[in-house]
């Protein structure tokens, strides 16, 4: 049965990587969309968010099994210099291809910031009146951003989301557990899940997991961790057990080692 797209806690399969990154984070399998929106479905993903081509082409299909967020902006790796990444989906036409939220990076920091904040606002407007939510991937990133992933600017990127009208906030975790109730804390109202980043191990995956649910973030947003996986279904079942079930990382590690 769909899930809503958050009841208090929430799961999204992140799949707008081939235009982020490339064809370089695929293998044969999970550049088929249709093998990643199978693992969304038996996976019981709240919701996946992917560029509205993909939605187009292959949403249909499953759109009694999750919810859809159409990822509005986005840019290829392809460009140096600060980023600057702008919408090619109107919300028009994500609620047209069923999204029940729509998503936009914005890049704090970037000189391109402004551009950004100026197209936002008039999304996070729009959204309003088509009753959708919005979901910013706060990310840092340009020559005056030195690390992207200090308590500091983390917290600074969620205060960002948060003020121009963000629901939900999508964030890096840096592993600093206390640091991370800052960074949660200074969303306010709006809601934080994290991104999974590259690829690790089960283990570290699930405690970073866990590390950011206990600081209060809602859930976690997550790509290549997943379909990058062997055993993607089972590695799911490990993630919902602590943002569903509030497991232990110890449980969660039995529920992936016995599936
Ligand atoms: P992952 O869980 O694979 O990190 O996906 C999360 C995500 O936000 C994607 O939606 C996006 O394509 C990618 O990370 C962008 O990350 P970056 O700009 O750091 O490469």
């Amino acid at each position: 049965m769909k899930k809503l797209l958050t009841n208090e806690k929430t799961l999204i399969l992140a799949y707008d990587h081939g235009l982020e990154h490339g064809p370089t984070d695929f293998n044969l399998e999970n550049s088929d969309p249709e093998y990643v929106f199978n693992i969304a479905k038996q996976g019981n993903y709240n919701a996946i968010a992917v560029q509205a081509g993909i939605a187009e082409k292959y949403y249909p299909k499953y759109k009694d099994d999750f919810k859809l967020i159409i990822k509005l902006n986005g840019k290829t790796r392809l460009l140096n210099g600060d980023p600057l990444s702008l919408s090619n989906c109107s919300l028009k036409r994500a609620v047209k291809l069923g999204a029940s939220a729509v998503g936009y990076t914005l890049y704090l920091g970037s000189e391109h910031e402004q551009v950004m904040f100026k197209e936002f606002g008039k999304i996070v407007e729009e959204a309003k009146t088509w009753k959708i939510p919005v979901i910013a991937w706060m990310y840092p990133r340009g020559k005056v951003i030195e690390n992207e992933k200090t308590t500091e600017i983390l917290a600074y990127a969620a205060r960002v989301g948060l003020e121009l009208g963000a629901d939900i906030i999508k964030i890096k975790y840096n592993n600093d557990t206390e640091g991370f109730k800052w960074v949660v804390h200074n969303a306010g109202k709006a809601k934080i899940i994290v991104a999974g980043e590259n690829k690790k191990s089960e283990y570290e995956l699930l405690k970073e997991l866990k590390e950011v649910m206990d600081a209060g973030a809602i859930g976690m947003a997550i790509g290549r961790n997943v379909w990058q996986h062997k055993e993607p279904l089972k590695l799911t079942e490990a993630i919902n057990q602590i943002i569903f079930n509030n497991s232990t990382v110890e449980e969660a590690m039995r529920i992936f080692s016995h599936n």
